[in-house]
């Protein structure tokens, strides 16, 4: 079977994973998400000819869809029967709501699909995939659309499960993917509307700021322990704060220890989690360090989100999921009708596990969200006055397996000792554990929390701003080199795009879906640019 992906940044040779997903994806995994994408367009073009017409979409089918999104996204879900199941409910939904229009609406041929076999299925695949559009550059932008709707759908979902929701973002979302079919879009149109896609982008990191403060309380600055305890652990890992929530709640008083993994660390900074005497530290780095780590923790491991890879043997028994995650032959637990979810069978088994083997020991410290750090204003501000502080570095984004990424780390140790790191997302941890040293009382890494609180990072540019009286954000002496993996990655930047950031860096490779004209729109309207070496690079930037 053939396959074509590459919305990731480790897409094969730079240029699109053809035989397998260097992720680990299959062919048959990739035709049925592509069939998902494909089907939930259709679905989509149903929603917005109802509301066309005055109807309401209820909000379970809004739900629906963002999972879909959200399913799709790299290293989510491996789960042939499971994605198959997906397709089919998709098509049997979007058949119930054609229902409610007129019969003589026009509709796209995906909102009409006819699956009986898996063969079908797969012969329907390859022709609605990437490459069913020929234009490079109409397939480059629609694209870059789409993976920006399914990051902007990951953390949608974090924002509805807390009780948040903003229909607009719903109907923006199924608009824009329905208008991914219509070939009287050019490259204009669909320019601007990768732009709009960015303005929603900072509605739902908005929105889901506002859901994790209200709900957990505003991130503080906290020592997080690097160590283990004697008592058997469960590893969290992935962004869900309400997964921790319930876990934390259940394992209290068990004799079990919780402790983060990658995108969860940053959850030790919410007033909410420190309560609990279960909750230990933080185990280990980012996700594609996972094999190693996750075979010497010995206890259960939940994946809440991406980025899970296919498990080893050794132990795949103790992986579970939840989500919008799926990972063939791991135990799901799903949440039930009040969205409670049960990990008992978690519990049950940690306690007949050994206690973690140990990393590392020491601690780090992180916390710099937009309040605590409003909190330190005065302090930061007289810094830069003084000139202790000469210039922020906006390193945030993703992590990932790539030898290439030891820039990264190069880079930070480099760096002239009056620059502070500005950081989120899991690209923290190629620097978050080096000696760097404070300024004063400042850190040189301030540590937002995950990649969606990109957020508190613009939040914090703008208050500069605002203190210092600029007429841009671009005047402030911040600079932007971030690295990316995945699809969240993809709508923090079009929202930094859609904010009026320029000169942002990219790396350590651009996407390979974005096509030469593409990359000199990009170039010519917001200065983005690639990286090269580290000491090149220093200079630049003016940091040399
Ligand atoms: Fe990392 Fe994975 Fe948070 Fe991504 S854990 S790579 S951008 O999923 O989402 O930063
Ligand atoms: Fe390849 Fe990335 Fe797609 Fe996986 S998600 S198949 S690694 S481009």
């Amino acid at each position: 079977m053939k396959m074509f992906c590459y919305q990731c940044q480790e897409t094969a040779q730079g240029k699109g994973c053809s035989v397998k997903g260097v992720c680990g994806k299959t062919p048959e995994i990739a035709a049925l998400q592509d069939l998902l994408i494909y089907a939930t367009k259709g679905l989509c073009a149903i929603t917005t000819a109802l509301r066309a017409q005055g109807k309401s979409v209820e909000q379970s089918c809004n739900f629906f869809i963002t999972i879909n999104l959200f399913t799709t996204i790299t290293n989510a879900n491996f789960d042939l029967p499971k994605l198959e199941q997906r397709v089919r409910e998709t098509v049997a939904l979007a058949a119930k709501l054609k229902r409610e229009l007129p019969k003589d609406c026009a509709l796209p041929a995906c909102a009409s699909l006819n699956l009986d076999s898996r063969e079908t299925m797969f012969a329907l695949a390859e022709s609605c995939g990437v490459l069913a559009t020929k234009n490079e550059d109409i397939r480059s932008l629609r694209e870059l659309i789409t993976y920006g709707l399914k990051g902007l759908c990951a953390y949608m979902k974090h924002a509805n499960v807390l009780g948040f929701y903003d229909e607009a973002s719903d109907a923006f979302v199924q608009k824009t993917l329905a208008a991914l079919l219509d070939d009287g879009l050019g490259v204009a149109e669909l320019t601007a509307l990768a732009l709009e896609t960015g303005q929603y982008g900072v509605t739902i990191m908005a929105l889901l700021d506002r859901a994790n403060t209200e709900t957990f309380g505003n991130p503080e600055i906290t020592t997080v322990d690097l160590g283990v305890r004697n008592n058997p652990g469960i590893l969290i890992s992935g962004h869900d704060l309400k997964d921790l929530a319930m876990l934390l709640e259940q394992a209290e008083g068990s004799g079990v220890d919780v402790y983060t993994h990658s995108e969860m660390l940053p959850a030790h900074y919410y007033p909410a989690f420190k309560k609990y005497r279960c909750f230990a530290g933080n185990y280990g780095n980012a996700w594609w360090l996972q094999k190693e780590e996750f075979a010497k923790f010995q206890g259960p491991i939940l994946m809440t989100t991406n980025c899970v890879v296919p498990p080893l043997e050794s132990y795949k028994s103790r992986l579970f999921t939840t989500g919008p995650v799926y990972v063939e032959g791991c135990e799901h637990i799903e949440a039930d009708e009040n969205g409670h979810k049960d990990f008992s069978p978690l519990i049950a088994l940690a306690k007949t596990c050994q206690p973690p083997q140990e990393l590392e020991k020491g601690q780090i410290v992180g916390g710099f969200a937009h309040e605590q750090v409003f909190a330190l204003a005065d302090t930061v501000v007289s810094a830069i006055k003084s000139g202790a502080i000469k210039r922020f570095v906006v390193m945030a984004g993703c992590d990932g397996r790539q030898k290439s990424r030891s820039y990264y780390a190069d880079f930070a140790r480099k760096l002239p000792s009056d620059t502070v790191i500005l950081t989120a997302g899991c690209a923290k941890y190629k620097y978050l554990k080096l000696p760097l040293g404070t300024i004063g009382d400042v850190p040189r890494v301030l540590d937002a929390g995950q990649c969606n609180d990109c957020y508190s990072l613009v939040r914090i540019a703008l208050k500069l701003q605002e203190v210092f009286g600029l007429a841009s954000v671009n005047d402030l002496p911040i600079v932007y080199n971030i690295s990316w993996y995945e699809q969240k990655a993809v709508i923090v930047l079009l929202a930094l795009l859609h904010l009026g950031v320029q000169k942002i860096h990219l790396g350590p490779t651009l996407p390979a879906f974005l096509s030469p004209n593409v990359v000199d729109v990009l170039v010519k309207n917001f200065g983005i640019a690639g990286i090269t070496d580290v000491d090149q690079d220093l200079k630049l930037f003016g940091l040399a």
